[in-house]
C-alpha cells in the first residue's frame, strides 16, 4: 500500500517497495542443546555433521550461534571471558550439530587449564571425523591472532572447510569495518590462504544472510 509523504502542505503518494527478505531456514530456529563434554570422550557420537564454532575468548562466539539461530539464549554468552570451557553441543537435527568451542587466549586462565584445552582443543581437531567446518569468530577490533593463525593453518592443512566472521562490526563505523575487512582479506591472500571473509553483528544482526548461505551448504541441506 502507498505511504503518504508530506512537503510543504501538499500530499504526495510515495511508493515503499517492500524490504526484500531472505527466508531463514527454519531449522535454525529450532536448534536445541544437546550436552557440554569436557573432553572428546564424552561428546556426542562422532557421525554425521558437525560445525564448530572457534576462536578466542570474548570473541563473540556464543552469541553468533544465538543470532545465527534466532534464540535469545541458546548458548551463554558472557561479559566474563573464558566463561565456556566445554565443548557444548547444540543439535540441529538428528544428523547435525553446532559446537560452541571453549575460548583461547584468556590470560587470566592458570597454566594447567591451558595446557588441558590445548590437548582437548588437539583431540577434538585431528580426531572428530564428523567435524566439516569451522567458523572462527574474531573481534573485529582485534583479529587475526596467533592463535587464529594456528587455527587457519590447520584448516589450510586439513578437510575442514573454514568461515571467518568478523563480529562486533557494531562497535565501528561502516567506513572502518570495510578498510578492517578488506585488510584481513589481503593479509590471508599475502599467506595464499583463500577463505571468506564476513563482516558479523550479534547485536544489529549484519551478515546473517550470508552466513546461513554458507552453514545451509555445509550442512549439505540441498541433498535431503
Ligand atoms: N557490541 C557487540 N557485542 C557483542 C557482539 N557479540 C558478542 N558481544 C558481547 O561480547 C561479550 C562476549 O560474547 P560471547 O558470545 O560470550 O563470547 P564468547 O566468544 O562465547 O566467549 P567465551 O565463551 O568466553 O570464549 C558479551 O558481552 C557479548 O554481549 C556483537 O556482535 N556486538
Ligand atoms: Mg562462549
Amino acid at each position: 500500500m502507498p505511504s503518504i509523504g508530506l512537503t510543504a502542505g501538499r500530499c504526495i503518494a510515495v511508493h515503499i517497495p517492500p524490504k526484500k527478505e531472505i527466508m531463514m531456514n527454519p531449522i535454525y530456529h529450532r536448534v536445541q542443546f544437546m550436552e557440554s563434554a569436557a573432553q572428546i570422550d564424552t561428546a556426542p557420537k562422532d557421525q554425521g555433521i558437525e560445525i564448530a564454532f572457534a576462536g578466542r575468548s570474548n570473541a563473540g562466539k556464543s552469541s553468533a550461534i544465538n543470532a545465527l539461530t534466532r534464540q535469545k539464549s541458546l548458548a551463554r554468552a558472557s561479559k566474563t571471558p573464558g566463561r565456556t570451557q566445554l565443548l557444548n553441543f547444540f543439535q540441529i537435527d538428528e544428523k547435525r550439530r553446532f559446537v560452541d568451542l571453549p575460548g583461547y587466549g584468556y590470560a587470566k586462565v592458570p597454566l594447567a587449564v591451558k595446557a588441558q584445552w590445548h590437548k582437548m582443543m588437539q583431540r577434538y581437531l585431528n580426531e572428530r571425523k564428523s567435524l566439516a567446518g569451522i567458523v572462527l569468530v574474531m573481534d573485529i577490533r582485534h583479529p587475526l591472532t596467533e592463535f587464529d593463525w594456528q587455527m587457519i593453518e590447520w584448516c589450510e592443512n586439513s578437510d575442514v572447510r573454514l568461515l571467518i566472521l568478523l563480529t562486533k562490526a557494531d562497535k565501528l563505523k561502516y567506513g572502518a569495518a570495510r578498510n578492517t575487512l578488506l585488510s584481513v582479506q589481503r593479509e590471508l591472500q599475502q599467506m595464499t590462504v583463500s577463505v571468506s571473509v564476513q563482516l558479523f553483528s550479534a547485536v544489529k544482526k549484519t551478515g546473517i544472510d550470508e552466513i546461513h548461505a554458507v552453514l545451509d551448504d555445509w550442512l549439505e541441506f540441498a541433498a535431503d
